[in-house]
């Protein structure tokens, strides 16, 4: 029987790249994107496309039926910063969103899940550098806190119902497609695109804090390599820990004048300073490694290389 696939969120940074990557894979007509709202014209017109509100239980539920969904990659989330601003609206997102699709899981309505997790599971008391896969967490951000509640939720779900869902903590993410939105690492996807546009960039985080990151060919990599592996190798059913290069403000900005030399940086952080202070400044991923056999491909020079490479083409289209 042929598997279809639905991408909740497939608009947003991570989901357009997902969506592009599984049409590859799999064909266009067996990856149905959909988001709350249109995204960009190329990945909406690159196969089936749907309008949904997760957090609507009975439009998933036809949209399910609809396409014979098997697997869903629910990519809908609010992020770190704008959630400190909308904690009910973040908790009502992030938490209805994902109980719908383990419930459709529950009621063997669908057959896989990914969900992801985050770095903001982990809070100011967990041990900061090589952060292992089960320590203290206490998250002190509202994101944090909804990502660390789906992951025993996710966890719950599997031992009690048999679910399969399967998750990893992404660390910030770096991707020249599509812009991130609200979140605390932001910085590390703006900053590529004023050194190319303005020579500058005044950082909103100080220029020590140091934060795991990963560009997105290996996030994407990593979430079809966990998605293929047999369930038994899955022994983690909350989330797995990911790593691929950590580095600090003044560090990217360095790697940056590799490349444009006369490019400058300025502080000026402001409340997201706090919530990058209670992450982790490395993560400890070999668990993943173990289980299902992770091992990242870019680090900050690589990911400085393609960003560059990628997006000064753009930046010569809009100003020329
Ligand atoms: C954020 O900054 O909120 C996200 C994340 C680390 O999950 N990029």
């Amino acid at each position: 029987m042929q598997s279809y696939i639905l991408i909740i969120g497939a608009c947003g940074q991570i989901g357009t790249e997902l969506t592009y990557a599984l049409r590859a894979k799999y064909g266009p007509e067996r990856v149905i994107a959909s988001d709350i709202r249109e995204g960009n014209e190329d990945l909406m017109e690159s196969g089936p496309f749907e309008i949904l509100d997760a957090t609507d239980y009975d439009a998933l539920e036809e949209v399910v039926a609809y396409y014979e969904i098997s697997e869903v990659y629910l990519m809908a989330a609010m992020l770190s910063a704008t959630a400190e601003k909308f904690p009910e609206r973040a908790w009502d997102l992030n938490m209805n969103s994902l109980f719908n699709v383990l419930n459709l899981g529950k009621e063997k309505k669908i057959e896989k899940i990914f969900w992801p997790s985050s770095i903001a599971v982990f809070g100011p008391n967990t041990p900061k550098e090589r952060t292992p896969q089960s320590t203290v967490m206490e998250p002190s951000t509202v994101y944090g806190i909804s990502k660390q509640s789906g992951e025993r939720w996710c966890d719950y779900y599997h031992h009690k119902y048999g679910v399969d869902v399967r998750s990893v903590r992404y660390p910030g993410l770096i991707s020249w497609k599509t812009m991130p939105g609200g979140g605390t690492t932001d910085y590390a996807v703006e900053i590529y695109h004023r050194a190319l546009s303005q020579r500058a960039y005044n950082c909103f985080l100080g220029e020590n804090t140091k934060l795991p990151m990963m560009f997105m060919n290996d996030a994407i990599r990593a979430t079809m390599e966990l998605m293929d592996s047999d369930a038994e190798k899955i022994k983690v059913r909350s989330s797995y820990n990911l790593a691929a290069m950590d580095f600090t403000p003044s560090e990217i900005a360095e790697s940056i004048r590799t490349h444009l030399p006369d490019f400058t940086i300025s502080y000026e952080p402001d409340f997201r300073q706090a919530i990058a202070d209670s992450w982790p400044n490395s993560i400890d991923d070999s668990r993943a490694r173990q289980d299902w056999g992770w091992r990242a491909a870019f680090d900050l020079e690589r990911t400085t290389g393609e960003m560059l490479g990628h997006l000064s083409p753009r930046t010569n289209e809009h100003t020329e």
